[in-house]
């Protein structure tokens, strides 16, 4: 297995890149570990959470690894690399689980676009984000154009992809690219609230609710709310409500 690690403790998975000489960016092999990861936190009926971080403390992902792809014929870049990564960061994406991003430092081209495959992002006070393919005559081609221009909107998109520059958790933070902020120490801390807030809550419930929001299709939520409700979980909702404590959530 390459230099992508999964832990998983308890209801919490832990996804780690660990490439840091080389600022976490992602080599061919990266991606089929971390397509061998999905399908294991795809198949868990107890993992709630998953997290997802760069080791080291410059990078959460500099992109897609240019010494592999530079290497690349045309032909193998349309046929291989692009939807290797497209499908890889869509079965991200499509996870039952929430996924959080945890960014240490710089999130850069494919490394964006890994963080904007999962569902919330934290960002520490020192990381930034860009889209600087054009720089290298090169184009964002991990469903970053679309998913970028859905959390930022279409201008501000625009301007991250077509000038390449960076922009700064201040700015990432007021455009709603990341939902929160804090020091490089406090980082992992910070998301300890989240992910047991998230746990603590019951967790078809939970994976329905990111579908629906995914799906953004009203019309789901009634067979949604049927299926939640015909759970234990959804039984046990009701009864600790009405018996004034707190649930016991099962995922059943
Ligand atoms: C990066 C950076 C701005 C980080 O800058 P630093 O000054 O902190 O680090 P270095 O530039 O010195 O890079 C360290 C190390 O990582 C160096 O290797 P060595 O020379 O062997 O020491 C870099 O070559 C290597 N590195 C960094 N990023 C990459 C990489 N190797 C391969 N691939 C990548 N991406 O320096 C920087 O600007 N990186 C390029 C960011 C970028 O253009 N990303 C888009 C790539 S295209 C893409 O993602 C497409 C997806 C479909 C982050």
């Amino acid at each position: 297995m390459s230099n992508i690690h999964l832990e998983i403790c308890d209801s919490v998975a832990k996804l780690t890149l660990d490439r840091p000489a080389k600022r976490n960016a992602l080599t061919p092999a990266m991606l089929e570990t971390l397509e061998a990861h999905l399908a294991t936190l795809e198949s868990s009926r107890t993992v709630r959470v998953v997290t997802l971080s760069g080791a080291g403390d410059k990078a959460f992902c500099a992109g897609a690894d240019i010494k592999a792809w530079g290497a690349l014929d045309a032909l193998g870049m349309w046929n291989e690399w692009i939807p290797r990564g497209q499908r890889v960061f869509s079965r991200l994406a499509n996870l039952r689980q929430p996924v959080i991003a945890l960014i240490n430092g710089y999130a850069f081209g494919g490394g964006l676009e890994l963080a904007l495959a999962c569902d919330i992002r934290i960002a520490a006070s020192t990381a930034s984000f860009a889209m600087p393919e054009v720089k290298i005559a090169a184009v964002p081609g991990w469903s970053g154009t679309a998913r970028l221009a859905k959390i930022i909107g279409i201008a501000r998109a625009k301007m991250m992809i077509l000038t390449g520059d960076p922009i700064d958790v201040k700015t990432a933070l007021a455009w709603g690219l990341v939902t929160k902020a804090c020091s490089p120490d406090r980082l992992s801390n910070a998301a300890d609230e989240l992910i047991a807030t998230i746990s603590s809550n019951a967790p078809i419930a939970v994976q329905i609710s990111k579908q629906l929001l995914d799906a953004g299709s009203a019309p789901l939520e009634s067979i949604a709310g049927a299926l939640s409700a015909y759970t234990d979980d959804g039984q046990e909702g009701v009864q600790s409500f009405s018996e004034r404590r707190k649930p016991d959530y099962k995922g059943s």
